[in-house]
């Protein structure tokens, strides 16, 4: 029986690209693939350019949906942008984004500009320059001004662009990464130490940065040892919504079968329990399991793609609200620690958004507010108390004192329980 084992497990090695572990899981990819298609109709406010960017690493397109798509990420993100940066806003981040969506569809990156002081500049120079803004802020506080996930971002776009990354910019990064300052409130932040693997590496293939190369290799092989360490007995890299960036990482990083298989298959298993239902969580995680990462995107010729991929007509989807009632009890803690408590009944399977907007209505006392992202509504003020980010504080939610890996409008009470919302400070 052994023998056959290790033959059999010998022939998978031989057989199959680094970190696949089966040969057919098309049926599950395209289904991810279609999805994250369909929902550039169905998602309201500004397109996203994250999802812009898995469509366009994929193996399958719709050449039409996705040249439209980048139309509307040229007028309406565009615009969005550049109303940021009127108002001195940092958008480090979205424009990174963007950036990596624009040259994922192979357009030339030299013809995007951006007014600010009265002054048209390309989007490059624009990015190089909150990058510099960036850095002094690390340089006064040891923190950037948005975070280190963005100045992430904000490497790699430069650096998949062909810009040849300011050393000062990355040694942050590289500094950074050394003294485990990659954090999102009182945790490490794994989704934060995948991006700024993908940036380095970047960096490092480039061969820009040759005046501390020993020191840029020890920050990429620190890097590849947390993820691996942040690895669950499931498989899973931090979080089921950390595992696609993980991996996109690890694989940057030239990793072997061994070190990602297990993740691949907790990722399959996850897609199949439909835990990967927002876009946003689709983007980060498709282009994982089609063995890619974002630092594909450098080497991205839109020559002879694969124009096959077509949505069927979906039946409307009747959602009945459930019979069952379930109480969720809400506690609010704000930020000089004072208490309340609320309670409400709601039909199971409703997401966290609907409880609270049900209590809302009760007129109970219990009053909130959310703004747009990505990821969809961040919930922003709770009983007329603002969790500003400019003060690095954030409504924290979390049920039976284990933070919620999803947010209100993702979230689903099927279960009577107490969640807590409290301000915090990151
Ligand atoms: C940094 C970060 C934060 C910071 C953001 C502030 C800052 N300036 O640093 C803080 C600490 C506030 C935060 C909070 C939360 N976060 Co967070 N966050 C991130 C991280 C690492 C990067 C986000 C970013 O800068 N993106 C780049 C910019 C360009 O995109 P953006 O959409 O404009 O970014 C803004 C929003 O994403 C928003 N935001 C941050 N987190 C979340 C979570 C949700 C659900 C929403 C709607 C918005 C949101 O803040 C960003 C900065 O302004 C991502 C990792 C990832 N893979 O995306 C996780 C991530 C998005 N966060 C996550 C979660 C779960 C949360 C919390 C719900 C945690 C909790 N238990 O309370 C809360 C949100 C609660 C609320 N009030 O609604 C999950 C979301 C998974 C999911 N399926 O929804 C992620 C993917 C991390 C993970 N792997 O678990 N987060
Ligand atoms: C960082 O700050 C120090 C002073 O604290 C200054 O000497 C140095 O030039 C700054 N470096 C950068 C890259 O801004
Ligand atoms: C595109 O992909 C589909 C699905 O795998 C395949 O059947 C088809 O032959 C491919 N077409 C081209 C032109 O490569």
């Amino acid at each position: 029986m052994l023998p056959l084992v290790i033959v059999t497990g010998l022939l998978a090695f031989a057989s199959c690209k680094p970190c696949d572990t089966e040969g057919s899981n098309s049926e599950l990819l395209l289904t991810l693939n279609k999805n994250l298609l369909r929902s550039l109709d169905t998602q309201e406010g500004t397109p996203n350019p994250s999802v812009h960017l898995a469509l366009r690493l994929s193996d399958y397109h719709n050449v039409v949906k996705e040249s439209q798509h980048l139309n509307r990420l040229k007028n309406d993100l565009h615009n969005d942008i550049q109303s940021s940066l009127s108002n001195s806003q940092s958008v480090v981040g979205t424009l990174s984004l963007y950036t990596l969506a624009l040259k994922s569809s192979c357009y030339d990156l030299n013809t995007i500009a951006f007014t600010a002081n009265g002054k048209s500049e390309m989007l490059l120079t624009h990015l190089k320059k909150q990058m510099e803004l960036e850095k002094e802020h690390i340089n006064l506080s040891l923190r950037p001004l948005t975070n280190y996930y963005q100045y992430s971002l904000g490497v790699l776009a430069l650096c998949v662009s062909g810009i040849r990354v300011n050393n000062h910019v990355s040694n942050k990064l590289i500094k950074a990464a050394e003294h485990e300052r990659f954090r999102q409130g009182d945790s490490e932040s794994v989704d934060t130490y995948a991006m700024a693997g993908m940036a380095l590496q970047c960096v490092s293939d480039s061969g820009s940065h040759v005046q501390n190369a020993a020191e840029l290799n020890t920050a990429l092989t620190k890097i590849k040892q947390k993820l691996l360490a942040f690895r669950r007995a499931d498989g899973h890299i931090g979080n089921e919504f950390s595992t696609g960036l993980a991996v996109q990482a690890l694989l940057a990083m030239g990793s072997t079968v061994g070190e990602c298989a297990a993740s691949m298959e907790a990722m399959r298993a996850a897609a199949r329990s439909n835990t990967y239902h927002n876009p946003m969580a689709i983007s980060q995680t498709l282009p994982a399991l089609q063995q890619k990462s974002y630092l594909t995107v450098k080497s991205k010729t839109c020559l002879n793609e694969n124009d096959t991929l077509v949505l069927e007509p979906t039946d409307p989807v009747v959602v009945l609200s459930s019979d069952t009632k379930v109480t969720v009890a809400v506690e609010v803690v704000t930020a000089s620690g004072a208490a309340a408590l609320f309670s409400v009944d709601v039909p199971k399977g409703s997401s966290l958004l609907e409880a609270l907007k049900l209590l809302k209505e009760r007129n109970v006392g219990f009053t909130f507010e959310t703004e747009s992202s990505l990821w969809g509504p961040f919930l922003s003020v709770v009983n007329g108390e603002q969790a500003r980010q400019s003060d690095r504080r954030y409504w924290h939610l979390s049920s039976d004192d284990a933070g919620l890996s999803e947010g209100v409008g993702d979230f689903k009470i099927v279960a009577t329980q107490k969640i807590s919302i409290k301000n915090t400070s990151y």
